[in-house]
């Protein structure tokens, strides 16, 4: 097939998401056309098969806001004559899944050819933070219903989007994934780069917005490892951040903290944790924590979004989950992994082989492929 992917190329999960589904798409043969304003952040070097089309936004002294949705569409369009693309694949609804349809309507008006069929990916945040917002709810619920296929990350996000939006359509639900070949050998260990001999660690990644509770990640480590040799490895960067570091400061664990920024291949960074830590407020998918547990690290998160379906319950669980006020559960849950080594090494090993058997790329991409051939089936006929 010839399937364009849109996403948010920065440091996030939709964008992680995006680029991994492309290089598998044509590592399996497709070719794979992306359409964003920049090369997303896990999509460096050459791939076969594998193009990059830069949406470029006009600089006019007129526009105070230059219309990217329109400059997209554009692009979209383009792309999709000169590739004749079967299949147009945009990864969060707002602006991309809008721009998805306005480029099928001139591609249909202009009688040439087929349009590619229009497939949404709902990855969360489009949808629970951005797109419940009055000023952008009618346009999302709209593109989503006008999508030919939709897709969301968890059983969860599913529920909340039929919910949200009032919309009355199918949404099939294809979890987010990991490449198990990145996981395969994780010898390179950073463990004496983020810790003294002999000091336990606890890691966090995130973008630091509102919504990932930054100062509670403080506050349950400090309350955790008060008498503990630990050190809190903090992955990402965002508007937060400062939160953390004020907090550390008031708590006296300033020097516990250690501040990695953005990286690009956690899986050994991970690997070399003890506990990774997650009290978000809202978590559709969770894709950080499925990294962790792919690296054999246990979770510690809140049981919210899709958590739940992504750690598990009971036994076979990749971790523990809690609600997000029960801020003594979360100290004890790191607290209990941390010092119990047999229990850590018991759920370590949980984690790893829930991450691999569930959610690897083996399992998720084809599910994918066949989604595409049922749309595509759909509006062709
Ligand atoms: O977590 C964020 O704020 C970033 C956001 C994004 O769009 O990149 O993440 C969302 O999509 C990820 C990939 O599907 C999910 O793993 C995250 O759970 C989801 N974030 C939220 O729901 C808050």
């Amino acid at each position: 097939m010839r399937i364009a992917l849109t996403c948010y190329p920065t440091y996030g999960g939709s964008g992680v998401v995006a680029s991994e589904l492309g290089r598998q798409l044509a590592r399996r043969g497709h070719e794979v056309h992306f359409i964003t304003y920049d090369v997303p952040f896990r999509l460096r070097g050459f791939q076969e098969r594998l193009y990059f089309h830069e949406v470029e936004v006009p600089a006019y002294p007129l526009f105070k806001h230059p219309p990217y949705l329109l400059a997209l569409a554009n692009k979209m369009v383009e792309v999709a004559q000169s590739a004749r693309l079967d299949i147009l694949h945009v990864h969060y609804a707002i602006p991309h899944a809008t721009s998805a349809y306005l480029a099928r309507q001139v591609i249909e008006a202009s009688g040439d050819g087929p349009a590619p069929a229009v497939v949404t990916t709902l990855h969360g945040t489009d949808i629970t933070l951005v797109g419940s917002e009055p000023s952008f709810a009618g346009i999302t619920a709209f593109s989503i219903q006008a999508s030919d296929g939709v897709t969301a990350v968890s059983e969860a996000l599913k529920r909340q989007t039929l919910e949200t939006f009032k919309v009355s359509r199918d949404i099939r639900v294809i979890y987010n994934f990991v490449d198990p070949e990145d996981y395969a050998d994780l010898s390179a260990c950073w463990r004496g780069s983020l810790a003294e001999n002999g000091e336990l660690v606890v890691a966090h990644v995130s973008n630091f917005r509102p919504v990932k509770r930054a100062d509670v990640v403080v506050r349950v480590f400090a309350a955790a490892c008060r008498d503990l040799p630990a050190r809190l490895a903090l992955i990402g960067d965002g508007p937060d951040l400062h939160k953390v570091r004020a907090e550390a400061e008031r708590l006296g664990v300033s020097d516990k903290l250690v501040f990695l920024g953005q990286q690009e291949q956690i899986g050994e960074l991970l690997a070399s944790a003890d506990v990774f830590f997650l009290p978000s407020l809202q978590e559709s998918f969770g894709l950080a924590a499925l990294e962790a547990m792919a690296a054999g690290v246990p979770v510690v998160a809140t049981r919210v979004g899709g958590l739940p379906e992504l750690v598990g319950d009971g036994d076979g669980a990749g971790g523990f989950l809690y609600e997000v006020d029960d801020f003594d559960g979360m100290v004890q849950g790191l607290r209990t992994l941390l010092t119990d080594r047999d229990l850590r090494a018991r759920v370590s090993a949980r984690a790893r082989h829930r991450a691999l058997s569930l959610f690897s790329s083996e399992i998720i991409v084809p599910q994918y492929e066949a989604f595409y051939r049922d749309v595509l089936d759909g509006v062709r006929g």
